[in-house]
């Protein structure tokens, strides 16, 4: 059976769960991660020198680390989850690397601030500077999807959806003053619907 180390607390994590909860394929989870358990362990290196969660063995014993690649692995070995067509590919992986190399940095200092509340993390220039950049990054969000179309490829879910969907729950999550952005929130609640997006989108952690 496919195994995922990774607390569930972990965004990153909740990504392969609710991609497998879509695909119906069952797997066991492991609670790796600080505080949990902490990864710096050489058993854990073996498997992700990064010593950080998520990671995937998949039943053949293929190990992947990188939350986003296991996404694509799981959606190509399953013959799910990506669409069909070129073009709409390429629009998931765009948005797919766009949620982790634009978007996610863009709230570091105002989660450490806001959500985990981590000493240290008081300058209140940093803390708006950091929503100032997360809100402009969540406003080309909102240009997309004012578009009208139900997912970000098209008209079905895509793993490109799991990874914004994860990102949007942790905008609505983290207590500050936000823009109005009716179309992400309209798309939140699309996809909140979805049974198997509750393990991850239901968590109390943003
Ligand atoms: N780029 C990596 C980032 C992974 C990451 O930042 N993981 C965090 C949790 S979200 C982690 O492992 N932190 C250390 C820990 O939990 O002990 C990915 O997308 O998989």
């Amino acid at each position: 059976m496919i195994q995922v180390l990774g607390r569930l607390t972990s965004i990153n994590v909740r990504k392969l769960v609710w991609a497998l909860d879509e695909l119906g394929e069952p797997y066991e989870r492991q609670d790796w991660g600080l505080p949990l358990r902490d990864p710096n362990v050489p058993e854990f290196l073996a498997l992700n020198p990064n010593a950080q969660v998520p990671v995937l063995i998949d039943a053949d014993g293929t190990t992947i680390w990188e939350s986003n690649a296991i996404l694509v692995y799981l959606a190509q070995t399953r013959g799910a989850l990506l669409p069909a067509s070129r073009g709409e590919l390429a629009l998931a992986l765009q948005w797919l690397g766009w949620q982790a190399s634009e978007l996610n940095p863009a709230w570091g200092y105002a989660i450490q601030a806001l959500m985990r509340k981590t000493p240290g993390y008081d300058d209140p220039d940093k803390i708006a500077g950091s929503i100032s950049r997360w809100s402009s990054k969540m406003g080309i969000l909102e240009d997309e999807l004012a578009h009208g179309r139900p997912y970000i490829a098209g008209s079905e879910l895509t793993i490109a959806d799991i990874a914004l969907g994860l990102s949007i729950h942790r905008w609505f999550g983290t207590p500050f003053d936000k823009p109005d952005l009716p179309a992400t929130k309209a798309y939140y609640d699309r996809l909140r619907e979805r049974p198997a997006s509750r393990n991850s989108l239901g968590a109390e952690t943003p």
